[in-house]
């Protein structure tokens, strides 16, 4: 039977790799994203390369109208979502508490909480209706040991984290999976987002040792969504050999 993944953040890094992973072991894929070219391109290579079916929608993860307008109304084919991976987020500037920027935590916080809290609400009657399905929240390392002028996105991720042990404790009457997936320092576009944009400053926090690929996480994620039936992992923390948590990198 055809399966269906809802992946949100698909036109780079982590989302991309997901849904290309998906894609070749032809489940059909939602992808989604704000950068409508990116997320177009990539639903015309899916199809042409897996020969699957791709739904691109094109929305902001903040805004809970165009949440609920796009996801709520979905076309038939394709409200039998068994699996949600809420990986749209971002990091926006590090600095430290007194210095950091109040817009720049607020779409952190936005995004990154409110977001997946959008997102899963929206598409969580279809899978309650099927009693089954699975939510993978994408959280990070900075989700579990909280680093210098990392706070709002620290807390951000905490707050993932949090939420995804609330998911799971009450989804349990429909047996709906919950898992996280905590990764440490990964080469996408993460670090040109937070520097908005300065690529040296981002090309610096991966110099000197091999850190996560996209595909890493996208491996890791497949195969936490492919166990047999009864088996749910619930959290997996993933770091490259260089790094022990947040705080201890060896370059
Ligand atoms: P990228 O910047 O490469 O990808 C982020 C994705 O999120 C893009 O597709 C972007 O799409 C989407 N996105 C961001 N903001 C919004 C929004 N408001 N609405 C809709 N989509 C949005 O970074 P990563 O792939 O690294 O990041 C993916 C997730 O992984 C994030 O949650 C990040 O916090 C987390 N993470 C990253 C780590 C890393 O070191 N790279 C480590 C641990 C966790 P678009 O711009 O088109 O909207
Ligand atoms: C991204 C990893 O260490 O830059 O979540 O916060 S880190």
């Amino acid at each position: 039977m055809e399966k269906i993944a809802l992946i949100t953040g698909a036109s780079s890094g982590f989302g991309k790799a997901i849904a290309e992973k998906f894609a070749a072991a032809k489940w059909n894929c939602i992808i989604t994203g704000r950068r409508e070219e990116k997320i177009l391109a990539l639903a015309t290579e899916l199809t042409e390369k897996y020969g699957i079916k791709i739904l691109p929608l094109v929305f902001d993860v903040q805004n809970k109208t165009q949440v609920f307008n796009q996801l709520s109304n979905l076309p038939e084919e394709w409200q039998a979502i068994d699996l949600l991976v809420n990986n749209a987020g971002l990091a926006l500037g590090r600095d430290s508490f007194e210095k950091a920027d109040l817009a720049d935590w607020e779409t952190m916080i936005d995004t990154n909480v409110k977001g997946v809290m959008y997102v899963t609400k929206a598409i969580l009657p279809f899978l309650i209706e099927r009693k089954k399905g699975q939510i993978i929240n994408i959280g990070s390392t900075a989700g579990k040991e909280v680093y210098k002028d990392g706070n709002a996105y620290c807390a951000s991720k905490h707050a993932v984290d949090a939420l995804s042990k609330s998911m799971r404790i009450d989804l349990l009457p429909y047996q709906i999976k919950v898992t996280v997936i905590h990764p440490g320092a990964a080469l996408t576009e993460f670090s040109k987002v937070r520097f908005k944009g300065d690529e040296s400053k981002a090309g610096l926090v991966y110099e000197g040792y091999q850190a996560l690929e996209a595909i890493d996480v996208a491996d890791i994620c497949f195969y936490a969504a492919t166990l047999p039936a009864h088996v749910c992992i619930n959290e997996i923390v993933v770091t490259c050999l260089a790094q022990a948590n947040s705080f201890y990198l060896q370059k």
